[in-house]
């Protein structure tokens, strides 16, 4: 018996219990503890069947991933399996919560598998950069068929029990007491004389056709850009159709030990990590409960207005979108409306729900309609001095208690609660554009905010399907104050010597879906234009190319030009005349820029303001900081961050590139960060810093 696993006799069947929280995860003492178990049980000679059962919240989920990195000791999961395998008895798999990863593998090496009919069964360990592990690639598909099989595997889904009752891989949905009904089942097979059926053995479900399974293949494979696990896990797989099962097991385990020990499931494996941290917000405790959000209210029903409504109403809060006139109301609705029928159309979803999700927005003139709403949130106009009379109005209006956000991409939260008498509901919801579809919440902190309302804005902003992240008060929050370091070196880069499509392809390079000058024509380069016109600044070539008119796609020219209906970005002599021009006019030289200077360029400055940002509290957690560029800005997950990937570079290289970049080019601003430098000298990475957990 330990700690974590413990068996005892009910009735022929012998009942494995495994209590190991939160998740039962496989850590080194559970994979002991079942396997000295079976060994007891099949000394003692009195069960007829076992029963591998979990307590808590969830059967296993999967290998202990803290363990990762580490030399695994014996016995290892495939161990463990071939001893539930070698057993003269039937063990019997007794699944709810969620079956993922080795847990399910673990269920796959049992005769049999049942489950509640709102368990989850899953291989995600693609998206963790890996492979399944322990046979999950040869035994599901002997028990679901090679094509379904993949599908789970390289999507790394959870699914529901349900299919897996029709697809064969459950034998029965327990309904009601599910250790009860698995004891019960156990006895029956146990009852049976054996032998007792092993995936390991059964082949039946192989035979598929070649040319059907590898269509399935490219169209699984099509959307893993630059994940190398989606390949690995479909190549694993093939293995099943005409591989000798000992000989691919070794083959699988032998692909999963050179992803877990390769930069990109460390990087995956971080960000797991780094997203169940940022949900934990210093000085808000487990204790603190949110507010309740039955219904909210939102200004300002222009495109980040309208994608807030969205926001709220996909996930069933009733919203009240105010504007200031019928006519705005109106064409925001219609934007809306065109979103969910688009959207309905594209997944197929029954169009009869775009009336159900749009009968949850209220269109209303006038902030007085804000009065019963548990949660506010303002996407007016980016303009303190309007800001501040919305946010006094509003705490004329609204009921106690009520939340009052802002959307702003950049100003003072502080100011904004100042003008109301309720500072402490007040904080920063910062939705990014689409907001109905990019993940990532900023929640802004403000020096008063309560903590009962950052708990309420954490829980809503995951209940309405983002990624939240706690930032501080400061121009640009933690994202776009990174991006204008970035921003700023793809003016200069023009500037001495480069042209757009080359600073984009190392950018797209290194893996962002777009580069900073094809993102510029996407997001319009006007936008940029008045930025810098209200901060008395000029970009000499960016805002060349916008008072030319060219504001990118919706002019169909920007720093690229694009033929009508169409979004590839095509070179244009105009633009690097342009280009050329400005630095003639500025006095600079141009000169050739090698692509590693571009990639440092393009990426160390950031890393620099983010070491700026956790030195002054901006970011409680460098982790906290990767979450926001992955879920926020197409940061390649296979690099997992800027602050993880600076890790994996190595500061004192960051530290001298910039310091070289800061004299090149006068700019004092690029001289490396007090904190980037301390650590580059201890010889420490970012991920040495408080609350970096993997
Ligand atoms: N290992 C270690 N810790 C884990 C863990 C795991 N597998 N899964 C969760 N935790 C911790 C998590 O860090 C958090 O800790 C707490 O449990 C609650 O998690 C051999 C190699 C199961 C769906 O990928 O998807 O098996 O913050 O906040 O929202 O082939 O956790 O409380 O200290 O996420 O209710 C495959 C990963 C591993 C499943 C529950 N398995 N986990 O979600 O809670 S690789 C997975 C999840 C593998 C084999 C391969 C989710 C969950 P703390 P949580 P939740």
């Amino acid at each position: 018996m330990s700690a974590v696993v413990t068996h005892a006799q009910h009735g022929a069947v012998a009942v494995i219990s495994i209590n190991s929280p939160p998740v039962n995860a496989l850590s080194h003492a559970v994979r002991s503890g079942i396997a000295d178990a079976l060994t007891a049980i099949k000394a003692e000679g009195k069960a007829k069947a076992v029963l591998l059962w979990c307590g808590g919240r969830t059967f296993v989920a999967g290998a202990d991933i803290t363990e990762f990195g580490k030399p695994s000791k014996p016995p290892i999961l495939p161990d463990v399996i071939a001893v539930i395998e070698a057993m003269p008895i039937p063990v019997v798999a007794a699944i709810h919560g969620t079956a993922l990863g080795g847990g399910l593998e673990l269920a796959l090496g049992c005769h049999y598998r049942v489950a509640s009919l709102d368990a989850k069964w899953g291989l995600p360990e693609v998206k963790l950069g890996l492979l399944p592990g322990a046979g999950g690639t040869q035994r599901l598909p002997r028990a679901i068929g090679p094509i379904a099989a993949l599908k789970v595997i390289v999507s790394g889904a959870h699914q529901p029990a349900k299919l897996g009752h029709d697809l064969g891989l459950i034998a029965a949905i327990i309904p009601g007491d599910l250790k009860a009904g698995a004891i019960a089942f156990a006895e029956t097979v146990g009852a049976k004389a054996g032998p007792h059926p092993r995936l390991r053995d059964d082949t039946a479900k192989l035979e598929v056709d070649r040319a059907k399974f590898d269509t399935a293949v490219t169209e699984a494979l099509s959307k893993s850009r630059g994940l190398e696990a989606p390949a690995a896990c479909a190549a694993a797989v093939a293995m099943s159709l005409d591989t000798p099962l000992d000989d691919a097991l070794k083959l699988e385990r032998a692909s999963f030990m050179k992803l877990v020990a390769g930069d990109q499931s460390k990087a995956q494996r971080h960000l797991f990590f780094a997203e169940r941290e940022a949900a934990k917000v210093p000085g808000v405790g487990p204790d603190v409960r949110p507010r309740p959000i039955k219904n909210a209210a939102v200004l300002g029903a222009g495109t980040m207005g309208g994608g807030i409504a969205m926001c709220f109403a996909s996930a069933g809060i009733p919203v009240t979108l105010i504007e200031q006139t019928e006519e705005n109301l109106k064409r925001g609705l219609s934007i809306i409306q065109k979103n969910y029928e688009a959207s309905a159309k594209r997944t197929g979803a029954d169009p009869a729900g775009v009336a159900k999700v749009m009968a949850l927005i209220t269109p209303k003139v006038g902030l007085e309609h804000a009065k019963d709403a548990d949660i506010v949130v303002e996407a007016v106009f980016e303009e303190m001095a309007l800001k501040k009379t919305i946010f006094a109005t509003l705490d004329a209006v609204c009921k106690p208690g009520a939340i009052i956000a802002s959307n702003t991409s950049y100003l003072d939260i502080d100011a904004m609660a100042a003008a109301t008498k309720r500072p402490g509901d007040v904080l920063g919801m910062h939705f990014f554009s689409p907001a109905n579809v990019m993940k990532l919440l900023e929640i802004v902190r403000a020096k008063y905010t309560a903590p009962d309302v950052l708990a309420t804005a954490m829980s809503v902003g995951r209940k309405i399907g983002k990624v939240p992240v706690v930032v501080g008060v400061c121009h640009g929050f933690v994202g776009n104050r990174m991006l204008a370091q970035r921003s700023k070196q793809s003016e200069l880069l023009l500037l001495e010597g480069a042209l757009p499509h080359e600073v984009d392809a190392v950018v797209t390079g290194f893996g962002f879906p777009m580069g900073p000058f094809a993102m510029g024509d996407l997001a319009g380069l006007d936008i940029g234009m008045r930025s810098r016109k209200e901060r008395g600044v000029r970009a000499e070539i960016a805002d060349t190319i916008a008072e030319a008119g060219r504001y990118g796609q919706k002019t169909q020219k920007g720093y690229y030009r694009y033929e009508e209906g169409r979004r590839a970005p095509i070179r244009d002599p105009e633009v690097e005349a342009i280009i050329v021009a400005a630095s003639k006019k500025l006095g600079v030289t141009r000169r050739p820029i090698s692509n590693d200077e571009i990639l440092g360029r393009m990426l160390y400055p950031m890393i620099n303001e983010g070491a700026r940002i956790l030195d002054e509290g901006v970011a409680a957690r460098p982790g906290d900081i990767d979450i926001v560029w992955i879920n926020g800005y197409g940061f390649p997950i296979a690099k997992g961050g800027p602050m993880h990937w600076a890790d994996s570079v190595g500061l004192p290289k960051i530290r001298d590139d910039l310091a070289r970049f800061a004299k090149a080019a006068n700019d004092p601003t690029l001289e490396p960060a007090q904190l980037l430098v301390r650590l580059a000298a201890e010889g420490k990475g970012f991920a040495s810093l408080a609350g970096a957990k993997a």
